[in-house]
Protein backbone atom coordinates (compact mmCIF):
# COMPACT_ATOMS: atom_id res chain seq x y z
CA UNK A 1 0.00 0.00 0.00
CA UNK A 2 1.50 3.39 -1.25
CA UNK A 3 -0.99 5.69 0.52
CA UNK A 4 1.68 7.07 2.15
CA UNK A 5 3.24 9.23 -0.91
CA UNK A 6 1.07 12.63 0.40
CA UNK A 7 2.16 14.22 3.53
CA UNK A 8 2.60 10.79 5.36
CA UNK A 9 5.81 8.99 5.19
CA UNK A 10 7.31 8.36 1.76
CA UNK A 11 7.33 11.85 0.35
CA UNK A 12 9.77 12.01 -2.62
CA UNK A 13 13.38 11.81 -2.80
CA UNK A 14 14.96 15.28 -3.46
CA UNK A 15 18.48 14.37 -1.78
CA UNK A 16 19.54 16.90 0.59
CA UNK A 17 22.11 16.87 3.22
CA UNK A 18 22.13 18.83 6.48
CA UNK A 19 24.16 18.74 9.27
CA UNK A 20 22.65 16.25 12.64
CA UNK A 21 23.66 17.57 15.78
CA UNK A 22 22.10 16.50 18.92
CA UNK A 23 25.28 14.81 20.46
CA UNK A 24 27.72 16.56 18.04
CA UNK A 25 28.07 17.50 14.71
CA UNK A 26 26.84 14.97 12.60
CA UNK A 27 26.10 14.87 9.23
CA UNK A 28 23.21 12.96 7.09
CA UNK A 29 21.00 12.26 4.49
CA UNK A 30 17.61 13.50 3.85
CA UNK A 31 16.07 13.43 0.99
CA UNK A 32 12.82 16.15 0.90
CA UNK A 33 13.31 19.92 2.59
CA UNK A 34 9.41 20.94 2.95
CA UNK A 35 8.86 24.55 4.57
CA UNK A 36 11.86 25.29 7.06
CA UNK A 37 13.57 22.43 6.24
CA UNK A 38 17.15 21.74 4.99
CA UNK A 39 17.96 23.71 1.56
CA UNK A 40 20.01 22.33 -1.43
CA UNK A 41 23.51 21.49 -0.30
CA UNK A 42 24.11 19.74 -3.56
CA UNK A 43 23.93 23.00 -5.80
CA UNK A 44 27.55 22.17 -6.82
CA UNK A 45 26.73 19.13 -8.66
CA UNK A 46 24.85 21.77 -11.10
CA UNK A 47 27.91 23.03 -11.70
CA UNK A 48 29.25 21.84 -15.03
CA UNK A 49 31.86 22.83 -17.74
CA UNK A 50 32.19 22.14 -21.43
CA UNK A 51 34.67 20.51 -22.94
CA UNK A 52 34.42 22.49 -25.91
CA UNK A 53 37.54 24.51 -26.77
CA UNK A 54 35.96 28.65 -25.62
CA UNK A 55 37.50 31.96 -26.25
CA UNK A 56 39.44 33.81 -23.49
CA UNK A 57 36.45 36.20 -22.85
CA UNK A 58 34.63 33.55 -22.63
CA UNK A 59 36.46 31.28 -20.49
CA UNK A 60 36.99 34.13 -17.91
CA UNK A 61 33.43 34.51 -17.99
CA UNK A 62 33.04 30.99 -17.23
CA UNK A 63 35.36 31.32 -14.11
CA UNK A 64 33.58 33.67 -12.63
CA UNK A 65 30.17 32.49 -13.35
CA UNK A 66 31.78 28.80 -11.85
CA UNK A 67 33.10 31.25 -9.20
CA UNK A 68 29.76 32.92 -8.43
CA UNK A 69 27.66 29.43 -8.20
CA UNK A 70 30.49 27.12 -6.00
CA UNK A 71 29.62 30.33 -3.66
CA UNK A 72 26.22 29.75 -3.84
CA UNK A 73 26.94 26.04 -3.12
CA UNK A 74 28.85 26.93 -0.09
CA UNK A 75 26.09 29.55 0.90
CA UNK A 76 23.30 26.90 0.56
CA UNK A 77 25.66 24.56 2.31
CA UNK A 78 25.69 26.84 4.86
CA UNK A 79 22.27 27.63 5.65
CA UNK A 80 21.86 24.24 5.09
CA UNK A 81 23.98 23.22 8.88
CA UNK A 82 20.85 22.84 11.45
CA UNK A 83 21.80 22.24 14.93
CA UNK A 84 19.46 21.53 18.02
CA UNK A 85 19.13 25.01 19.95
CA UNK A 86 18.88 26.19 23.59
CA UNK A 87 16.18 27.01 25.56
CA UNK A 88 14.77 30.66 25.55
CA UNK A 89 14.56 31.45 29.34
CA UNK A 90 11.60 33.60 28.85
CA UNK A 91 9.80 31.13 26.02
CA UNK A 92 10.21 28.05 29.11
CA UNK A 93 8.38 30.21 31.59
CA UNK A 94 5.86 31.04 29.65
CA UNK A 95 5.43 27.86 28.02
CA UNK A 96 1.89 26.46 27.32
CA UNK A 97 1.05 23.58 29.17
CA UNK A 98 -1.27 21.53 29.10
CA UNK A 99 -2.16 21.11 32.75
CA UNK A 100 -4.59 18.03 32.40
CA UNK A 101 -1.39 16.68 30.90
CA UNK A 102 0.88 16.48 34.47
CA UNK A 103 2.71 13.78 34.88
CA UNK A 104 6.13 12.40 36.59
CA UNK A 105 6.74 16.53 37.09
CA UNK A 106 6.89 17.09 33.50
CA UNK A 107 4.14 19.28 31.33
CA UNK A 108 3.09 18.20 28.22
CA UNK A 109 2.22 20.26 24.86
CA UNK A 110 0.13 18.75 22.07
CA UNK A 111 0.94 21.03 18.96
CA UNK A 112 -2.57 20.31 17.79
CA UNK A 113 -4.64 21.84 20.76
CA UNK A 114 -2.73 25.12 20.92
CA UNK A 115 -4.51 27.82 18.40
CA UNK A 116 -1.27 29.30 17.53
CA UNK A 117 0.47 26.10 15.89
CA UNK A 118 -2.86 23.96 15.84
CA UNK A 119 -2.45 23.68 11.81
CA UNK A 120 1.78 23.58 11.88
CA UNK A 121 3.25 20.63 10.69
CA UNK A 122 7.49 20.50 11.06
CA UNK A 123 10.01 18.29 10.53
CA UNK A 124 11.29 16.14 13.11
CA UNK A 125 14.48 18.77 13.51
CA UNK A 126 13.08 21.42 13.43
CA UNK A 127 9.93 20.62 15.95
CA UNK A 128 12.05 19.00 18.31
CA UNK A 129 13.41 22.82 18.21
CA UNK A 130 10.49 24.33 18.88
CA UNK A 131 9.78 22.14 22.01
CA UNK A 132 13.48 23.19 23.31
CA UNK A 133 13.03 26.76 22.72
CA UNK A 134 10.29 26.33 25.73
CA UNK A 135 12.66 23.92 27.91
CA UNK A 136 10.85 20.68 26.60
CA UNK A 137 11.88 18.11 23.72
CA UNK A 138 9.97 15.90 21.74
CA UNK A 139 7.84 13.51 24.04
CA UNK A 140 9.79 10.29 25.05
CA UNK A 141 7.76 7.73 25.97
CA UNK A 142 9.39 5.38 28.28
CA UNK A 143 7.13 3.16 29.86
CA UNK A 144 3.96 1.95 28.91
CA UNK A 145 1.55 4.39 30.57
CA UNK A 146 3.16 7.44 29.32
CA UNK A 147 3.06 5.78 25.68
CA UNK A 148 -0.70 5.28 26.48
CA UNK A 149 -1.50 8.71 27.18
CA UNK A 150 0.29 10.15 24.21
CA UNK A 151 -1.39 7.53 21.92
CA UNK A 152 -4.84 7.94 24.00
CA UNK A 153 -4.10 11.83 22.71
CA UNK A 154 -3.75 10.96 19.19
CA UNK A 155 -6.88 8.66 18.77
CA UNK A 156 -9.22 10.51 20.65
CA UNK A 157 -8.56 14.17 18.81
CA UNK A 158 -7.96 12.18 15.84
CA UNK A 159 -4.54 13.54 14.74
CA UNK A 160 -3.29 11.86 11.66
CA UNK A 161 0.29 11.34 12.95
CA UNK A 162 2.32 13.14 15.30
CA UNK A 163 6.18 13.33 16.15
CA UNK A 164 7.85 11.65 19.18
CA UNK A 165 11.85 11.97 20.32
CA UNK A 166 12.29 8.23 18.96
CA UNK A 167 15.50 8.54 16.52
CA UNK A 168 17.86 5.48 15.67
CA UNK A 169 21.42 5.72 16.55
CA UNK A 170 22.84 5.30 12.77
CA UNK A 171 25.37 8.40 12.81
CA UNK A 172 28.73 8.30 14.22
CA UNK A 173 29.68 6.67 17.39
CA UNK A 174 27.03 4.38 17.06
CA UNK A 175 28.98 1.26 16.10
CA UNK A 176 29.07 -0.37 19.63
CA UNK A 177 27.91 -3.99 19.68
CA UNK A 178 25.12 -3.46 21.74
CA UNK A 179 23.20 -1.34 19.07
CA UNK A 180 23.50 -3.69 16.82
CA UNK A 181 21.95 -4.59 14.77
CA UNK A 182 20.54 -1.28 14.38
CA UNK A 183 17.20 -1.43 12.99
CA UNK A 184 16.26 -3.89 16.51
CA UNK A 185 18.56 -2.44 19.00
CA UNK A 186 19.72 0.73 17.73
CA UNK A 187 16.51 2.78 18.82
CA UNK A 188 16.58 5.67 21.94
CA UNK A 189 14.61 8.47 23.30
CA UNK A 190 16.41 11.55 21.95
CA UNK A 191 14.20 13.40 24.73
CA UNK A 192 15.58 12.19 27.42
CA UNK A 193 18.54 9.74 26.02
CA UNK A 194 16.95 6.70 27.34
CA UNK A 195 17.63 3.71 25.22
CA UNK A 196 14.80 1.98 23.78
CA UNK A 197 13.50 -2.21 24.64
CA UNK A 198 14.50 -3.88 21.84
CA UNK A 199 12.29 -3.51 18.91
CA UNK A 200 11.09 -7.17 18.24
CA UNK A 201 10.45 -7.79 21.64
CA UNK A 202 7.53 -6.54 24.50
CA UNK A 203 7.98 -5.45 27.80
CA UNK A 204 4.62 -5.31 28.30
CA UNK A 205 1.71 -5.76 26.16
CA UNK A 206 2.04 -3.18 23.35
CA UNK A 207 4.75 -1.72 24.59
CA UNK A 208 7.16 -0.66 22.73
CA UNK A 209 3.82 -0.88 20.16
CA UNK A 210 5.34 -0.68 16.88
CA UNK A 211 2.95 -1.69 14.02
CA UNK A 212 3.36 -5.23 12.52
CA UNK A 213 2.72 -3.64 9.57
CA UNK A 214 3.53 -0.84 7.10
CA UNK A 215 4.15 0.84 3.26
CA UNK A 216 5.28 -2.52 2.68
CA UNK A 217 3.64 -5.10 4.42
CA UNK A 218 6.17 -5.76 6.94
CA UNK A 219 6.56 -5.11 10.50
CA UNK A 220 8.17 -2.07 11.95
CA UNK A 221 10.58 -1.08 12.13
CA UNK A 222 11.05 -1.92 8.57
CA UNK A 223 13.76 1.45 7.05
CA UNK A 224 11.20 0.52 4.11
CA UNK A 225 12.66 4.00 2.12
CA UNK A 226 16.01 2.72 2.79
CA UNK A 227 14.92 -0.28 0.96
CA UNK A 228 13.37 1.88 -1.75
CA UNK A 229 16.38 3.87 -2.28
CA UNK A 230 15.23 7.13 -1.13
CA UNK A 231 16.35 7.77 1.94
CA UNK A 232 16.87 6.13 6.20
CA UNK A 233 13.82 6.11 8.49
CA UNK A 234 15.77 6.94 11.31
CA UNK A 235 12.57 9.31 13.40
CA UNK A 236 9.79 7.96 15.21
CA UNK A 237 6.05 8.81 14.60
CA UNK A 238 2.89 7.53 15.75
CA UNK A 239 0.73 7.29 13.15
CA UNK A 240 -2.85 6.86 13.66
CA UNK A 241 -4.59 4.06 11.78
CA UNK A 242 -2.41 5.17 8.79
CA UNK A 243 -2.28 0.95 7.21
CA UNK A 244 -5.19 -0.08 8.96
CA UNK A 245 -3.37 -0.87 12.06
CA UNK A 246 -4.05 1.29 14.96
CA UNK A 247 -2.43 4.16 16.53
CA UNK A 248 1.34 2.28 16.24
CA UNK A 249 4.73 3.63 15.94
CA UNK A 250 6.71 3.85 12.66
CA UNK A 251 9.69 4.49 11.51
CA UNK A 252 10.04 7.31 8.80
CA UNK A 253 11.89 9.32 7.57
CA UNK A 254 12.93 12.55 9.46
CA UNK A 255 12.46 15.23 6.90
CA UNK A 256 8.33 14.47 6.81
CA UNK A 257 6.19 17.16 8.25
CA UNK A 258 3.99 16.50 11.64
CA UNK A 259 2.58 17.79 14.26
CA UNK A 260 4.36 17.05 17.54
CA UNK A 261 4.17 16.56 21.26
CA UNK A 262 6.34 18.10 23.60
CA UNK A 263 7.68 17.11 26.95
CA UNK A 264 9.36 19.13 29.75
CA UNK A 265 13.25 18.67 29.78
CA UNK A 266 14.73 18.44 32.70
CA UNK A 267 17.70 19.30 31.54
CA UNK A 268 16.75 21.94 29.68
CA UNK A 269 14.82 23.59 32.34
CA UNK A 270 18.07 23.16 34.40
CA UNK A 271 20.18 25.05 32.32
CA UNK A 272 17.41 27.69 31.71
CA UNK A 273 17.05 28.30 35.51
CA UNK A 274 21.04 28.14 35.92
CA UNK A 275 21.40 30.63 33.61
CA UNK A 276 18.70 33.53 33.55
CA UNK A 277 16.42 35.14 36.46
CA UNK A 278 13.59 34.69 34.85
CA UNK A 279 11.10 32.26 37.17
CA UNK A 280 10.36 29.41 35.36
CA UNK A 281 7.88 27.09 36.84
CA1 LIG B 1 8.83 2.27 8.39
Amino acid sequence: MRADRRGGPGDGPVPRSYKWADAGARSFIVHRGGRGGPRSAGAAGLVEFSARRVSRHTYTYCQTMMRALVLLAVAAYAAAQRELILPDPRACANRVRHAHEFRNGHHYFYSWRHRATSRHERDWLDARNICRKHCQDLVSLEDPQEARMIENAVAQDNVRYIWTSGRKCDFDDCDRPDLQPKLINGWFWSGSGQKMPPSNTRTAPNYPNWSPTGGSGRAQPDNREHDEGTGEESCVGILNNFYGDGVKWHDVACHHQKPWVCEDSDELLNYARSTSRIRIP
